[in-house]
């Protein structure tokens, strides 16, 4: 075996031996580098007269190009199995199932919500919806609220540093009857409509949330009575705990904005909490200060006004015992009502 051709074999073996990309350009530079083997040939050449130059000179650029083409394989063989190391150690088995996506499903009150909107919209009311962030009028002084009313304390009432163009202080609705308001100035009689929506309070215990839910409802006509409350909200308890013999009484009571005013308990005629009257809701005629504040004629307009917490209504008609069950976010309990 000539010089040459042993110094292609070393590097062919050296290349061989060469297990990662570093390594095989350390043993190119053995043999193609500044002072490689091959590249002391070629040096060796100048020495030599012409004639031979030109043969050995063939020789060992012939031997140049096929330890490149060694190299060149091996390059391509070490990334070759780079790639199919990496490919197989990064496999994913798409054959395995999805892990699926949880449904989800609306919260309890949010059901007695949808609900209530669906019995009211079946006799004719209208759902109204409005801001949650209110002026002192719409939420107090148009709803007959003197203004040392304990209610317009800031022990009761979350109050905003920005005011109104009035000057005083914005607020967090304590109820959804300035939606009522709001509604009424804009719509002409006779006017049915509901307004459920989150309201915020400062109060919170076990019985008590500063966010809670309530719907109220207004009928203005001329000619609506005590009477078309009574059998409304009757009907609308029978209808919304599916009980058709549940009995509802009215007790005497008071509201700034209601004369007269009534507290509404019912006794439901079957299930565990049948035969005890339960307090479900407030009502009354609305009063004739509120009825101006509508824009209306009192001398003309008369009409009733309701309300009631959702949160209350869905813990009746569940059975739940604990109000913070709802704002608790526990999936164990949320997921008996999806
Ligand atoms: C209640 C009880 C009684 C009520 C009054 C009005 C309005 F806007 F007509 F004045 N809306 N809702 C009302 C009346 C609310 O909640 C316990």
């Amino acid at each position: 075996m000539s010089a040459l051709d042993q110094i292609v074999s070393q590097a062919q073996k050296a290349f061989e031996a060469a297990s990662d990309a570093p390594s095989l350009e350390n043993a190119k530079a053995q043999f193609l580098g500044k002072s490689g083997l091959l590249t002391e040939q070629l040096k060796g050449l100048a020495a030599l007269p012409p004639e031979e130059k030109k043969t050995l000179g063939a020789a060992v650029n012939q031997a140049k190009q096929a330890i490149e083409s060694l190299l060149l394989a091996r390059r391509q063989a070490l990334a070759d199995a780079e790639l199919i190391s990496r490919l197989s150690a990064e496999a994913i088995d798409i054959t395995l199932p999805g892990r699926g996506h949880g449904l989800g499903s609306l919260h309890p009150v949010m059901q007695s919500w949808q609900r209530i909107e669906q019995i009211f919209g079946s006799i004719g009311f209208d759902v109204a919806d409005g801001p949650e962030i209110e002026t002192d009028w719409t939420n107090f002084t148009a709803l007959n609220n003197p203004l040392n009313h304990p209610a317009r304390s800031m022990q009761d009432t979350f109050y905003l540093e920005d005011r109104d163009e009035t000057g005083l202080p914005l607020l967090l609705r304590t109820h959804t009857s300035p939606m009522q308001v709001r509604y009424a100035k804009t719509h002409q009689p006779p006017i049915k409509v509901i307004a459920p929506g989150r309201t915020y309070r400062v109060d919170s215990d076990a019985t008590h949330s500063p966010m809670f839910h309530q719907v109220e409802g207004l009928w203005i006509a001329e000619d609506v009575s005590f009477a078309d409350l009574k059998g409304v909200y009757h009907d609308f308890l029978r209808q919304f705990f599916e009980d058709d013999h549940l009995d509802v009484r009215f007790r005497p009571s008071f509201f700034p904005f209601t004369e007269p005013s009534a507290e509404v308990d019912m006794r439901f005629a079957t299930g565990p909490l049948k035969g005890r009257w339960l307090e479900i809701s407030g009502a009354g005629q609305v009063h004739p200060d509120v009825v101006r504040n509508f824009g209306l004629d009192p001398e003309r307009y008369v009409g009733f006004a309701f309300g009631s917490g959702l949160e209350r209504l869905t813990m009746l008609r569940y059975g739940i015992g604990d109000l913070r069950l709802f704002f608790d976010n526990d999936l164990r309990f949320l997921r008996q009502f999806a």
